[in-house]
């Protein structure tokens, strides 16, 4: 591979951010870190919990198979194995094989002398969850409002709390992360189009590079925003999509208990209408 006179040069001991020396060695291509260790083994461990919860559950059927949160009586105490106890230290595991994972790439990335940029955009992916599974249900004071974990169980969650705001669209978070979701997408495929159209061009044709990328936007849109800049957008519009998503679920509830619609009487009660 051509990558190995240069892996050479970075497959050196030190910038670990835990563990020394001890974990400081690669398995094949991929490396290890202490972090490593523990990713795989909260992986593994809430892998084989998941197993056993399907296991002691009614049905194998995998659309169906459902790991539920405890009954909101237990409020935000642990509860009993098969009573929602699985669901916890399942929700345990994931989150320390997540977090594992976002100090492994700061840990790959230090070695590599690398901004932190990947981590910090997985550590936002990493918030939106736990703010479903942890912060959300501790401010509303149990973990039966954690979601199930379960293909169908999991939409079926997403469906009731949605109508339990009546109708969430009128979310106002949720506007803006479903809008950022969208921009997200556009961005991308304008990016993935314009990168392939010009170094993908038919039998007999030369790669184009940046001039041409600059000119069909300036041609097109009167603007090209350049090769740097919309990564600096796309990694933005991602990261807002995935933020106000979990503003917009943690504030369902916590600071807002009535229906969605209801929340736009403050446009309605301006005085300038009156
Ligand atoms: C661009 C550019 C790229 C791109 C893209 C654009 C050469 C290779 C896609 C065009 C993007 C613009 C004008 C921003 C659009 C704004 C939103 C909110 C979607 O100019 O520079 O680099 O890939």
């Amino acid at each position: 591979m051509s990558m190995l006179s240069f892996e050479r040069k970075y497959r050196v001991r030190g910038g670990t951010l835990v563990g020394g020396d001890l974990f400081d060695f690669w398995v094949g291509p991929f490396y290890v870190g202490f972090f490593g260790v523990t990713a795989l083994f909260f992986s593994v461990l809430g892998t084989l919990l998941i197993l056993y919860g399907a296991a002691i559950g009614p049905t194998w059927n995998l659309w169906q198979i459902n790991i539920a949160p405890p009954d909101l009586s237990y409020g935000l105490a642990l509860a009993p194995l098969k009573e929602g106890g699985l669901w916890q230290l399942i929700t345990i595991c994931a989150i320390g094989a997540f977090c594992s994972w976002a100090l492994r790439q700061a840990e790959i990335a230090r070695k590599l002398g690398m901004g932190y940029h990947i981590p910090v955009a997985f550590s936002f992916a990493i918030f939106a969850y736990v703010t479903l599974v942890v912060i959300r249900p501790v401010l509303l004071g149990a973990w039966g409002h954690g979601f199930p974990y379960g293909i169908q169980s999991h939409l079926d969650w997403v469906s009731n709390v949605g109508y339990q705001y009546l109708h969430f669209h009128y979310n106002p978070a949720h506007m803006l992360a479903v809008s950022f979701f969208f921009t997200t997408t556009l961005a991308l495929s304008l990016h993935g189009g314009l990168i392939l159209s010009a170094t993908n061009p038919k039998k007999g044709e030369t790669v184009k590079g940046g001039e041409h990328e600059n000119t069909f936007f300036r041609d097109t849109i009167g603007y090209s925003i350049g090769a740097l800049g919309i990564h600096r957008l796309g990694l933005f519009l991602a990261l807002s999509a995935g933020f106000w998503s979990a503003v917009c679920i943690v504030i369902s509830g916590p600071f807002w208990t009535r229906g969605w619609p209801e929340w736009w009487s403050w446009w309605l009660d301006l005085p300038i209408w009156s």
